[in-house]
């Protein structure tokens, strides 16, 4: 492979892998969208430190062993480009109705509606985790972690930079609208909300944050994969490059949840502490109980639950039938991988009753998703209850079942305890805050959000993570704080 397809042009305003300088036309449409792009990045990008210089990575290849460059970066002038995974000319489109044809490189014009919607939902969920991360800045526990945020954040403006590009070269006129709506809707806006529930939410604390990014961002790494294995091949290679980003914002979620974890436990066993329920003695000692992190981690992963959509969807069927969105790691399964006649296994309410119940499996491509996610989240908290044994503490966080706070799909109209029990609205309104955090956790969560911005220092609530980023020691200043 020949390192110009690997490497990045940056002589241009809109850094690319693509050959933009002879794409004159998508060029021209780009840096018409640039200008919107900066004013939303300061209008709603991270709140107070758009002048501050940030320690952070810019891709300057797609080489999955080096891709990335470090360097103190102001970020509103972070590099955002358009990269995508280099071509293979022998890819075939590998599932559905036209498996076996060679791969896309024009949009098919019978699936182009199907398709542009699929990018455009996408490309909302990016600007929109930007807009709900906005003010954490503020109350960053360390410049460490005040980095990553940042970093999550241009990573997440460039996947915006990448669903933009395929608007613009593949979707014409309606391309370019609907590009502009993508600056246009904000999170949480009464009139002009994000597309999707949990990108509608607050992330109102750094808990919040890193529950985030371990549960919603693995929603995004679950649909990047699936979207990755697309016949339309300009989304599978965009997708694939994405997913080598998505690595780190899961890092960051999974490791900053850990070190939460890691301070209560360590603060407990200091204080001779061993019951986890002792909720104000625990708390008391400026950190976050268990019990009250199980709280957000139930919050968080029933709202990202809902990010799959129906458990049985005509949609799913339709886009995998068209070879657009496949399943997850599709090449690695071994079957038809068209599903005409299989099923799979579909937890619904039958007669009041949770039941499983066998679909076509085309129609059941949502759930198989969701199963997976559910089964990627479990490992995660696996190493989280490691952690928490290898201190002593007699404690177990556990995934809620898929029927508890679901707004979207089978359980949408029944309330279910984490167990899965199903209770009537009485039940579920008098003891709803023993599962999902009530104001008052949010308060004193809230109250231990204090800033620490000396290098080398963190919030109390929170441990020291083990290595550096980069390689760097623990006192290295990741963010100079402009004044
Ligand atoms: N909220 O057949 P259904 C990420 C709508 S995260 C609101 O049940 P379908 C990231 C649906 O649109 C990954 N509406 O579901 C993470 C449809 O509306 P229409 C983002 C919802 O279509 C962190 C109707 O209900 N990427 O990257 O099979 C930070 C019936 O739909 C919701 C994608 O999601 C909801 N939760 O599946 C930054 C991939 N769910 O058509 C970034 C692209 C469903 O009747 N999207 N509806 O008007 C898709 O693959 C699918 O559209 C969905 C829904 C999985 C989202």
């Amino acid at each position: 492979m020949s390192a110009s397809i690997l490497n990045v042009d940056y002589s241009t305003k809109i850094p690319n892998n693509v050959n933009l300088t002879s794409d004159r036309q998508v060029l021209k449409a780009l840096e018409g969208w640039h200008p919107g792009y900066l004013d939303w990045w300061n209008d709603m990008g991270p709140e107070g430190f758009q002048e501050s210089l940030v320690y952070l990575r810019t891709a300057i290849s797609v080489d999955p062993k080096g891709w990335a460059k470090f360097d103190y970066v102001r970020m509103p002038e972070y590099r955002w480009g358009v990269l995508l995974a280099p071509q293979d000319e022998t890819r075939l489109v590998n599932f559905g109705q036209h498996m076996g044809e060679k791969a896309w490189q024009e949009v098919p014009g019978e699936y182009r509606a199907m398709l542009r919607r699929l990018v455009v939902i996408q490309g909302d969920t990016e600007p929109a985790s930007v807009e709900q991360q906005r003010h954490l800045g503020k109350t960053a526990p360390s410049l460490y972690d005040m980095r990553n945020l940042f970093q999550v954040n241009v990573e997440e403006g460039r996947h915006l930079w990448a669903m933009v590009y395929l608007l613009q070269k593949y979707f014409g006129r309606d391309g370019r609208e609907e590009a502009d709506d993508l600056l246009r809707r904000r999170s949480g806006d009464e009139d002009s909300p994000r597309m999707l529930g949990a990108f509608n939410e607050a992330t109102p604390d750094w808990l919040s944050f890193f529950m985030f990014t371990f549960f919603t961002d693995r929603d995004g790494k679950m649909q990047l994969e699936s979207l990755a294995q697309s016949g339309f091949d300009p989304l599978s290679r965009t997708c694939r490059f994405m997913l080598t980003e998505e690595a780190h914002h899961m890092f960051v979620g999974e490791t900053g949840v850990g070190r939460t974890i890691q301070r209560t436990c360590d603060e407990m066993k200091e204080a001779g502490i061993a019951d986890p329920k002792e909720i104000e003695r625990i708390r008391a000692l400026g950190v976050i109980d268990l019990p009250t992190i199980q709280k957000k981690m139930n919050l968080h992963y029933s709202l990202s639950l809902d990010l799959f959509g129906s458990e049985v969807s005509t949609n799913a069927a339709n886009f995998y039938n068209a070879g657009l969105k496949g399943r997850f790691q599709e090449m690695k399964i071994e079957d038809d991988h068209r599903l005409t006649s299989s099923t799979y296994p579909v937890l619904k309410m039958v007669d009041g009753a949770m039941t499983m119940v066998d679909e076509p499996a085309l129609t059941a491509l949502n759930m198989r998703l969701r199963d997976a996610y559910t089964e990627d989240c479990a490992k995660g908290v696996e190493r989280w209850n490691k952690l928490i044994e290898k201190t002593g503490v007699q404690f177990r966080l556990e995934l809620p079942s898929v029927a508890f706070n679901r707004e979207i799909g089978e359980f949408k109209n029944v309330h279910a305890t984490p167990k899965g029990t199903i209770v009537d609205n009485a039940a579920w309104a008098s003891t709803k805050d023993q599962y999902l955090p009530s104001l008052a956790d949010g308060d004193f969560i809230t109250s231990l959000m204090k800033p620490e911005s000396e290098p080398g220092r963190f919030a109390g609530w929170i441990a020291a993570p083990k290595v550096g980023i980069d390689n760097k020691p623990g006192d290295f200043e990741y963010v100079k704080i402009a004044a």
